[in-house]
This record gives structure tokens, sequence and C-alpha cells, in this order.
């Protein structure tokens, strides 16, 4: 058992004895605190703002499913949501659980959120039927008779699936999915040159990458990520976060909100999460250090406790040498290792994370002379099929006898995402990184014109995630390859 699991259990454990004797005493005061919903304003802007509902279970007996209704004044509406169904009509809204998250432990919160357009804030909320705020309601040993349970007097949520038991809210266990590529492997470290799991089995994971959420978020759903999970087979979600192009500096506290939900929603599917600081230009690292260890401190402390977390700590540096990268590389790692030591740590390369072969080098010398001064990390290798041949593909078959490899971004056309595909090439990528147990995973999950995103255009809007029919012939191409059984 590794020993963050073990700290899990240990707290888990101390919670359950702290609880029972909690229930103990309040039981003898004769009363019990309802559930709760709490509403927030996560960010404002001048036109609109982001809002938080955090229910919290703060009764005795698990919740089975939640429904939080309220009314927005004239002029406020909702654009997009996360994490619930929506219904209701005009300015009465109704969210309501998905089948993942409906389930409540007691003393458990679960969050959904949404983006709104005005800046009135919503009022009358009520919790299955109740007021959000709670309030005292009698123990069972009380004279005064108890008022039906609030989840057991509503009707199911329309979103839940009869046919499947919801599995618990993405706060309950770190490993809310068994049969899953994380409830299988649990946390991940590197041995030698391998990622292995947590028997210490080296194992390649295959998944694919969401396109810049600031773009595309519609693309990246919960009802996205059910098919990536559950029909492409992914092991492993990169959540793409650009820091320019209208990306993480133009909104931070957004931008770490976006990226911490996306993480709860790799976690409830049981996959691992790549977090993807995704700079580009400029290409020196170091221009976003403070911004990177602003971003990594947050998101690493939130997640200290999950097991299936990746650190990508530079997309793809630029222009710079590797001194310099291994420079930032040395300042960002012990921000996240100090609040989660476990964590698997990826390292972008030179030129574009080429092992700067784009800048006509090869740096698998320099690096393997000069490493990060950290262990337990991997080095970044992207390509495009169509653009990398010979060269590019020699030296990281070289790369991958030398140093821990992982391909966070490849694509089957060329290095602009897009043009024709090349699946001889990337097939001859590909065979190399499974003999060799490389990871890997595609750009990218998105219906982008161009031919590297998988979905036709259109297709997000539609929610049509399911199935081939809305699959470009990368997408198809590369599912059929993610869904190729593991073996774990
Ligand atoms: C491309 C996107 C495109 C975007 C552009 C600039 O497809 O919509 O306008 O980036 O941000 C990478 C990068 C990745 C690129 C991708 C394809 O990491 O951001 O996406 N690529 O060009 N490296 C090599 C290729």
């Amino acid at each position: 058992m590794s020993r963050k699991l073990r700290n899990v259990l240990v707290a888990g454990a101390v919670s359950v004895l702290a609880a029972v004797s909690l229930a103990v005493a309040v039981g003898s005061a004769s009363a019990a605190t309802t559930p709760t919903a709490a509403f927030t304003k996560v960010s404002e802007w001048g036109s609109g703002f982001e809002g938080r509902y955090t229910i919290t279970n703060g009764g005795s007996s698990t919740m089975n499913s939640w429904q939080v209704s309220f009314a927005l004044p004239a002029g406020t509406t909702i654009s997009s949501h996360w994490d619930a169904a929506r219904s209701g009509s005009g300015q009465q809204v109704v969210f309501a659980n998905l089948s993942w998250n409906g389930t409540i432990a007691p003393g458990a919160s679960v969050v959904f959120g949404f983006i709104g357009t005005g800046s009135g804030s919503p009022t009358g909320c009520l919790l299955n039927g109740q007021p959000c705020a709670g309030g005292t309601q009698p123990s069972p040993s009380a004279s005064t008779p108890r008022p039906p349970s609030p989840s057991a007097s509503q009707p199911p949520s329309p979103s839940a699936s009869p046919s499947k038991p919801p599995s618990p809210s993405p706060s309950a266990s770190p490993n809310p999915n068994p049969g899953t590529p994380v409830a299988a492997n649990g946390q991940l470290r590197v041995c030698g040159r391998q990622l292995c799991n947590k028997n210490g089995k080296a194992i390649q994971l295959r998944g694919m990458s969401t396109h810049g959420i600031q773009w595309y978020a519609n693309c990246a759903t919960a009802g996205s990520l059910d098919v990536l999970a559950n029909e492409w087979k992914a092991d492993v979600l990169r959540i793409s976060m650009y820091i320019q192009e209208d990306g993480y500096e133009t909104d931070p506290r957004r931008f770490t909100d976006l990226v911490h939900n996306y993480i709860e929603l790799a976690t409830a599917r049981g996959m691992y999460a790549i977090v993807d600081w995704h700079m580009l230009d400029p290409g020196d690292p170091n221009y976003n250090l403070a911004r990177a260890k602003t971003f990594f401190a947050e998101v690493a402390q939130r997640h200290a406790n999950k097991v299936n977390v990746l650190y990508e700590i530079a997309n793809e540096p630029s222009e710079v040498s590797w001194s310099t990268i291994k420079s930032y590389a040395d300042q960002v790692i012990p921000v996240i290792r100090q609040r989660d030591p476990e964590a698997v740590v990826l390292v972008g390369t030179p030129d574009w994370s080429s092992l700067s072969v784009s800048g006509d080098g090869n740096g698998v010398a320099t690096i393997t002379a000069n490493p990060v001064t950290a262990g337990n990390l991997m080095y970044v290798f992207h390509f495009y099929a169509a653009s990398h041949g010979s060269v590019y593909y020699n030296t990281f078959a070289q790369a991958v006898d030398t140093l821990p490899m992982f391909v966070t971004e490849f694509g089957t056309q060329q290095a602009t995402g897009d043009g024709p595909n090349d699946f001889t090439n990337a097939q001859r990528y590909l065979d190399l990184m499974a003999a060799k147990k490389v990871s890997w995973v595609n750009w990218n999950y998105s219906d982008d014109f161009r031919s590297g995103a998988v979905f036709t255009t259109g297709t997000c809007a539609t929610g049509q995630f399911t199935g081939t029919s809305r699959l470009k012939p990368a997408g198809t191409w590369i599912r059929d390859r993610i869904r190729t059984p593991d073996d774990f």
C-alpha cells in the first residue's frame, strides 16, 4: 500500500471515529444538521461571473440524489455549466446530479458550477425542496416525528441512469471506479526508465489531450469524458491549459478552477490526469515561472490525496537551452513535491519538446549529462507523423533506451495539427512505444476544423460523442488504438 493511500485510510478511520463520537454527542442533544448548498461567486468580470454551489451532506444518512433550484433576477442568465444536469425554465433554474455524483456520504461534499451572464445572484435556493441554508432536524430518538428524508422525497434525477448504480462522489474516495485504469494501477512512479504502477510493473498509458480549454470547453464535458473513459477506454486525459492566447494569464482564478474541475471529472471516471502547463510563446518557461509556481502550488495542494494526477510543467519550450529549462524545472518541481511528494512530473525538452531535433540538435546526451535534479520524473517528446521522419524517429528511439520518456502530445498529421495523415509513420512510432512501454497522448479531443482534432466541426455543440459517425479519419484511427486492451 502506498504511503499516500495509507495516510488517506488512516485519516478516514480517524474521521469515522470522530463522526461516530460526534453523532453520539449530537444524538444526546437530539438534533442533527441537514444538508446544505452554499453559493459563491468564484470570480466576476464586467459582463459575467463564475458561480459555484457546494452541496455538503451535514446529515447523518447518505444522500442518493440531489437537486438545487433557485431564481435568477431578470437580465442574469446562465451560459454554461458543469457537473450537474440543468432544467427549469425562464429565470427559474434547476440543477440535478449526474449519474456519478448523486451519492454524498455524511460529511462529504459535491461541487457544481456555472458561468453567468449579467451581475445578479441566485435567490430562493432550495436543496431537495428544503432551504439551502439547512438547519437542524430532530434526531430519530426525539419525540417529535422526523420529517421525511430530503433525498428520499425527491424523484430520481433525470440524468441518473437506472441501470448503473451511482458511483461515489469524486471527493468521497481517491479511487472511486473499480476496474478502471486508476483502480488497477494506483499511484504511479518512475522505475528506471519506465512508468510503473503501484505493484512495480512497467505499464503504458494511452489517451487523449483536450484542445485548449479556453476554446473547447464544450468538447471536454462530463458526457464527452464518459465516452472517452467508457467507450474509448482511455487511461489518461491531458488537460491542456494554455498560458497565453487567452489562457491562464487572462484569468488565473478561472483557469485554475477549470483545471480542478477536469481533474475531478477524470478522477470520477478512473482516468489519470495530466495537468499540462501549455506554454508555447514565449518559449522560455522562466518567463512564466512565478505564474507556474502559483498555479502548481494550488493544484498540488488540492489534489495531493489523489493518486492519478501527473504534472507536465512546460508543454513546449523553444529557443532556450536545456540548462535554462532545467533551471525552471529545478524551481517548479519542489513547489509540487512539497505538497504532493509522490506525483510523477513530466518535463518538456528543447525545441518544442523535440529533444532538440527541431533545432537541428540531439538533446539526449545533453540531458543525460545534466539531468533535472529531482527524481520520479520523465522527459517529454512530441511528434507529428506527417512532418517528423527518420531523424526525429531515430532520436526518439535512442531516447527511449536512455531516458524515462513520455509522449504527451502527438498527431498523425503535420506539425500544424492539420493536413494529410501519415498513418504509416504514426504506426511506426506507436509500435516502438508499445514495444518499449512508452506512454502516449494524442492531440486532440475537440472539433477544431483541423484534421488532428478527432471530431468533425460542430460535434461538441450537439453532444453526440459516442460511436464513430462524428469522427474524422484521425479520430477513428486513434480511437481504435486507444481501445486496444491494456497490459496492466
Ligand atoms: C495548435 C492548435 C491550434 C492553435 C495553435 C496555437 O491546433 O488551434 O491555434 O496550436 O496554439 C503543438 C502545440 C499545440 C498545437 C499543435 C498543433 O503544443 O498547441 O496546437 N502542436 O499545431 N506542438 C506541435 C504541434
